[in-house]
């Protein structure tokens, strides 16, 4: 995959994402910068750099059930985490968040004034990681007075159904499944996640797909020798606030705003 996606989403791709719910965008980044991303996550795993205020979790499957919270704290220095949150603070990080592709795919779906509800590094461990079944992100609302609809992915490794890629059921985005939450219940599984529907999105370092949120969704576990590394940023309207506190995101696009401490 030699070519690089330019800046503007085409209206092809667009009446492809409302009508399947995601699009392969191929690579947006030079090579160099995703390599940088790479080192990037995983010198914060490695406690080389450190941020006081990043949501950490440890792979549940390394095997500290007491480390596999979702806190604000440095858990160690390992490359076993599952997920590290608020990315955006990074300054190697922020940049590829703000790509101009990203900014014209927001414009069209969302609009001009856009925050980041999570800028998320989603790891499964070489040999490890764990099983995400199918559910739809956001359909139980995250607690968000408007629901998210814009994710977008991207590959820090090559992905294959060895290593656990994402797997899709294309159109799924149409309607809300779950009863309560995200997850589908065993009978909505097998109704609206059945084997022949299912694609297997697997994709090369530094490919990216555009996806709804409520595209139905799924990965598995890690069987090889090395990490499966994503990044993942759900981005979402400015006026977006959590239902319970009135709390906002930082913002985006058109510049980075961080959310003001309380
Ligand atoms: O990266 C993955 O394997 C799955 C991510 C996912 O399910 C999510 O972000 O909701």
């Amino acid at each position: 995959m030699a070519n690089r996606h330019g800046p503007v989403l085409t209206d092809d791709e667009l009446a492809t994402f409302h009508e399947q719910g995601y699009v392969r965008l191929g690579k947006v980044a030079p090579d160099e910068e995703i390599e940088a991303l790479c080192q990037r996550i995983d010198d914060i795993m490695l406690g080389k750099i450190h941020y006081d205020n990043m949501l950490m979790q440890l792979c549940p499957s390394a095997g500290q059930p007491e480390l596999s919270k979702q806190t604000k704290e440095f858990k160690g220095s390992s490359l076993k985490y599952r997920k590290i949150q608020d990315l955006e603070q990074d300054p190697l990080f922020l940049p590829y968040i703000q790509h101009p592709l990203f900014q014209d795919i927001t414009r069209k779906i969302i609009g001009e004034e856009i925050s980041a509800f999570r800028t998320m590094f989603f790891n499964k461990p070489a040999e490890q990681g764990v099983l995400i079944n199918w559910h739809q992100d956001g359909a139980g609302g995250w607690g968000l007075n408007i629901r998210p609809k814009v994710t977008i992915w991207t590959a820090l490794d090559p992905t294959s159904i060895a290593n656990g890629c994402l797997q899709i059921i294309p159109g799924s985005h149409k309607s809300l499944i779950p009863e309560k939450g995200d997850q589908l219940s065993p009978e909505e599984r097998a109704i609206h996640a059945p084997d022949e529907k299912r694609l297997y999105l697997e994709m090369e370092r530094g490919e990216v797909v555009l996806l709804h949120n409520w595209t139905l969704h799924r990965s598995e576990v890690n069987n090889t020798n090395r990490p499966r590394r994503g990044f993942s940023v759900c981005y979402i309207h400015a006026a977006t606030r959590q239902v319970s506190t009135g709390r906002g995101y930082p913002k985006v696009f058109p510049e980075y705003v961080p959310v003001a401490e309380a």
